[in-house]
């Protein structure tokens, strides 16, 4: 008993190491010893207004210019009860349990496609407000972004 409770120890103990390990690589860029790593940026968050008091999307475009993939896990936010991530069909949409971040290329969530789905705000959302998105990265850790409320017919970049 006493063995197998020390190699869940250990396990635990090298699963802790590999996060450090990723943690660092974000903060300090790639160095002779480790590989580049993952480097993640979050450009152009915003949500569209929501038309009624139930839900909005998010959209965000995350870039890696780090040389390993990476993946977006979960996202949560203190402002808001409920974020999942969408994929969209030619049809429709479906949740998804997490989206790629390939090494040197991005994630983008935009209309029409990709996209967070984010429900039970905890104060009706008017335009000029900022909720908070903490989005967790398999190894990149996690990165809180503050994603304006915009109007509904605005686009990144106007
Ligand atoms: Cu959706």
């Amino acid at each position: 008993m006493a063995a197998r409770f020390n190699r869940v120890a250990l396990t635990g103990a090298g699963l802790a190491a590999v996060l450090t390990a990723g943690a660092i690589a974000v903060a300090e860029g790639g160095s002779a010893q480790t590989p580049a790593g993952v480097r993640l940026t979050v450009a152009d968050p915003y949500i569209p207004m929501p038309a009624g008091d139930a839900m909005a999307a998010g959209y965000l475009t995350v870039r890696n210019t780090g040389s390993t993939a990476d993946t977006l896990v979960r996202v949560s936010s203190p402002g808001a009860g409920s974020i999942t991530m969408h994929r969209s069909t030619d049809t429709s949409m479906e949740e998804v349990d997490s989206m790629a971040v390939p090494a040197h290329g991005t994630l983008q969530l935009a209309r029409g496609g990709a996209h967070l789905m984010i429900m039970g705000w905890q104060k009706q959302p008017a335009v000029g407000d900022q909720l908070e998105l903490d989005l967790t990265f398999a190894k990149g850790g996690t990165i809180a972004v503050q994603v304006p409320v915009k109007p509904l017919t605005y686009r990144p970049g106007s």
